[in-house]
């Protein structure tokens, strides 16, 4: 008989996620992906200035604030045509990738090792053991005896002082966990180690946008950063090369740890390479231009249709039609007035509140759709584009990532392993490898820029009387980030975000189809159905993010909990 789960909310993502699906025979049946708040910033936006738009689209969300408001100002350069400085493209890059890096380090120690790493089996390890391993996968001088035995300490103290902390309501010792005990604690003492790796990716982002979270240096037109270096306080010299050391910091961890802890611990887990696939038709958008109009770029962008690969289609540009005609949202099963289906220069936000059902509507998060299809968006997508393009970095980390996982795994890994719960961990630290390299090539591509006398950053922005309409696409952590904004002489007449967890965890649409959430979770395993450990470790392998999916909250909130876990 199948037996109905609820995960509400489930934790370890940003915002407020509602997970519904049937078991039966140990197996998911049917599932339900539900967003349980609602803000409106889409709404706010109407009739105010273009020129701060993007101040108000930051505030979407406390974790991929930047994405935001890049998004934003793209947009409206977009509806003007308007070129930027190269100095400005440049600038926004680094602020992009060096919050990136940051965003994937976090996801895969704090966000998703706890659904494979069991924190307490790490108190049986023995550390000269976990040493071994780690240094048969990497140079890296946090991988001493010394440190897993100091980790390991720690750990003993906390538990004999009952204070587990975030650690106290895992999973542990679920059958679904398999890692031996030192690998279980090298992944808990690269857990600790991240904290300090992922801020310093935010210190680079930091100093370059005044703040973070919500950077201060955009504008229309490019950013606010003057540069001049023989004086204090604009980018200087100085400035330039404290960025340079925290991406050299950052790189090396993301190279010598994260990326050989997710390949071999994926190997280690290779069943998982056979589950969760769901939705596999791909959509990445091409990201960080090297040129100041934006035609070349170190991030490809395209779609893949059906899981094959000989079907990807390129999107070349921020202007290509392919991407802008094809875009459209549905609200048949979401709770907004209406049941259509509209491009986003067409789309109303008009929030109609029911009670959660499932047959009709149940989600906060509309529906995108590309050419009428569900897509998958997320670092898989932007791999997977980028292998079948051929483009040169992400082909090389791939192998790379397939080489170690599949010696550990004794298997030959090809690149369609990739199609499941494990390949979207997996192209996320082949993601941030490539990010990795970029990141310093884009550093000498600015400094050797302004080396030449360069220090051009903003040309105005004019706007015409009559209508103009644009959007502005990033590759955001979690996918495929696009804002639409129609602008009536000078003020907001319309605005859009269509954002990558809205298409991720978007519910059915008009047609029934399900989004990749709840494609993803049809047919995994659940060991114990009151401990739906399976469920998470697809549901957390998107990096869930709520408050970008539905750009909102709702004070009401929806249901009752039925299943808490950490
Ligand atoms: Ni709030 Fe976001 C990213 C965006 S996901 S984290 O990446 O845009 O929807
Ligand atoms: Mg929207």
């Amino acid at each position: 008989m199948s037996k109905r789960i609820t995960i509400d909310p489930v934790t370890r993502i940003e915002g407020h996620l509602r997970v519904d699906f049937e078991v039966d025979g140990g197996k998911i049946g049917k599932a339900w992906s539900s967003g349980t708040m609602w803000r409106g910033i889409e709404t706010i936006l109407q009739g105010r200035d273009p020129r701060e738009a993007w101040i108000f689209t930051q505030r979407i969300c406390g974790v991929c604030t930047t994405v935001h408001s890049v998004a934003s100002v793209r947009a409206v350069e977009n509806a003007l045509n308007l070129e930027i400085p190269l100095n400005a493209q440049l600038i926004r890059n680094l602020v992009i990738v060096a919050h990136a890096l940051h965003d994937h380090i976090v996801h895969f120690y704090q966000l998703c090792a706890l659904d494979w790493v069991d924190v307490v089996s790490a108190l049986k390890a023995d550390p000269a053991r976990s040493a071994a391993v780690a240094q048969s996968l990497s140079e890296w001088p946090g991988n001493s005896v010394q440190e897993f035995r100091a980790v390991q300490e720690r750990l003993k103290d906390y538990v004999a002082r009952g204070q587990l902390g975030i650690f106290s309501n895992g999973y542990w010792g679920h059958p679904a966990m398999k890692l031996s005990p030192e690998v279980n604690l090298l992944a808990v003492a690269h857990y600790l180690q991240a904290l300090d790796f992922q801020r310093f990716a935010l210190k680079a982002v930091a100093i370059l946008g005044s703040k973070t979270p919500n950077i201060q240096n955009l504008a229309v037109g490019g950013v606010a950063n003057a540069i001049n270096l023989d004086a204090a306080s604009p980018l200087n010299m100085n400035k330039l090369f404290e960025i340079k050391e925290q991406l050299e910091s950052v790189v090396r961890f993301v190279q010598q740890v994260y990326f050989p802890d997710v390949a071999a611990i994926g190997g280690m887990y290779a069943e998982w390479l056979g589950y969760g696939a769901g939705v596999k038709n791909y959509l990445a958008v091409p990201d960080l231009p090297t040129d100041a109009a934006a035609t070349q770029f170190d991030l490809p962008g395209g779609t893949i249709m059906n899981g094959d690969l000989s079907t990807v289609k390129a999107i070349k540009s921020w202007k290509d039609e392919y991407f802008e005609k094809n875009v459209t949202e549905s609200i048949a099963r979401s709770y907004y007035d209406g049941d259509w289906q509209k491009h986003p220069y067409e789309e109303t936000t008009d929030p109609k509140y029911n009670a959660w059902d499932p047959d009709k509507k149940y989600s906060w998060v509309k529906a995108p759709r590309f050419d009428g299809k569900p897509m998958q968006v997320g670092p898989l997508s932007q791999v997977l584009v980028g292998y079948a393009l051929g483009d040169q970095r992400i082909v090389k980390w791939s192998n790379r990532c397939l080489e170690i996982a599949g010696k550990v795994a004794g298997a030959k890994l090809s690149p369609a392993v990739l199609h499941s719960t494990l390949g979207r961990i997996a192209a996320r630290a082949i993601r941030a490898a490539a990010l990795s390299e970029i990141s310093l090539k884009h550093w000498g591509l600015l400094a050797a820029n302004i080396g030449k006398g360069d220090t051009a950053v903003y040309v105005e922005p004019r706007f015409p009387s009559g209508t103009v309409r644009g959007y502005g696409v990033h590759e955001a952590p979690r996918g495929v980030l696009s804002h639409w904004v129609v602008i009536e002489n000078g003020k907001i007449k319309n605005y859009q975000a269509v954002v990558p967890s809205t298409w991720n965890a978007g519910p059915r649409d008009g047609k029934d189809q399900p989004g990749p959430y709840e494609a993803s979770l049809v047919g995994n395993p659940i060991a114990v159905p009151e401990k739906p450990l399976e469920a998470l470790r697809t549901i957390h392998s998107f990096d869930p993010c709520l408050a970008c999916a539905i750009h909102a909250h709702d004070a009401e909130g929806t249901e009752i909990a039925q299943v808490k876990v950490l």
